[in-house]
């Protein structure tokens, strides 16, 4: 039985020992409204070609686990209804019913160390949820941190989320939280949650040194680069906190619970921004691509 499928060019760039970068799916299908989500998924995939590394972007195809999708298979998951969202839990169980599904950042954290895939860029991690010390909703994304080697960008955790709680169980799970360029923790939408992040770091080959130091000190788990949302696309967080209140209010008085409540939230704050979380988002990501494609190839020239 083939579990994985590498597309071509993923292959070709692996097998030519170029730098290459994971990305997920699950924003693609649940985390932005089709047709923009195709748009912005072949930019993304622009930027980390641009940056001299091979965009390898991960979901389930009919079982098969792919790393790094033809162009028309990226046009049909992003239309696509209906699509699992794929954690820790329940990866195999699609690949062994051979159904289709797109990655979270654990389960593309799975399949990208499996692959050899050291740096992988997205949007924001799952965290604590706000009131999960009732509902004990805590994203599996945080534990994956915790034991699969890789290095994943995002712009923070998103503004949605419990933030402190969210720091409090990173930290309880030795995950490194590393800022980029900056002493506070970037929080998704806006540059700042008004916390200090952990750790920072200034370029990424000390964020590739890092993360082999890790290994060469034989600790599992991953890096978490917080990478801030560029000046001029950040929404402020004032403008969003009652927006964020809005949609949160209106996901517990709908009974979203589990699974659909990340998605509903992101789909009623870009309503209630008019569109504007959206172009934030965009911005971020691309900006998240960009830093993982530099910490790829430094990756590359440290190992080489
Ligand atoms: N951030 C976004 N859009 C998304 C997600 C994060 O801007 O769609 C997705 C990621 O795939 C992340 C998942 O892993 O949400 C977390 O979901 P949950 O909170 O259910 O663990
Ligand atoms: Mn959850």
């Amino acid at each position: 039985m083939t579990i994985f499928h590498f597309s071509p060019a993923v292959a070709e760039a692996m097998h030519a020992g170029r730098p290459v970068v994971a990305l997920e799916s699950t924003i693609i299908t649940h985390g932005m409204p089709w047709p923009q989500n195709l748009d912005i998924a072949r930019q993304v995939e622009g930027v980390v070609r641009d940056g001299g590394a091979e965009p390898a972007t991960i979901a389930v195809i009919d079982g098969r686990l792919c790393v790094g999708l033809e162009d028309t298979q990226l046009e049909t998951l992003a239309q696509a209804r209906g699509v699992a969202k794929l954690s820790r839990a329940d990866l195999a169980v699609c690949m062994a019913e051979g159904r289709t599904g797109a990655t979270t950042v654990a389960a593309t954290m799975i399949a990208a160390r499996l692959a050899g895939i050291g740096v992988f860029a997205t949007g924001g991690i799952g965290g604590v949820h706000r009131g999960a010390e009732t509902s004990f909703d805590v994203s599996a994304d945080l534990p994956e941190l915790a034991v699969t080697p890789v290095t994943v960008v995002a712009a923070g955790a998103k503004a949605i989320l419990d933030l402190p709680k969210t720091l409090e169980v990173l930290e309880t799970l030795g995950v490194p939280v590393i800022a980029y360029g900056q002493d506070m923790l970037p929080a998704f939408w806006s540059r700042s949650a008004g916390l200090r992040a952990p750790l920072r770091m200034d370029d990424a080959a000390s964020i590739a040194r890092a993360h082999l130091m890790r290994g060469t000190l034989g600790l599992p788990g991953g890096q978490l680069v917080a990478n801030p949302i560029p000046e001029a696309a950040e929404i402020p967080r004032d403008d969003l906190a009652p927006v964020i209140a809005r949609a949160s209010r209106d996901a517990a008085d709908h009974g979203i619970a589990g699974k659909a409540l990340t998605p509903y939230l992101l789909q009623r704050i870009f309503e209630l921004t008019e569109g504007r979380s959206l172009d934030a988002n965009v911005a971020l990501v691309l900006n998240n691509a960009r830093l993982g494609a530099e910490i790829a190839c430094e990756l590359n020239t440290l190992r080489a």
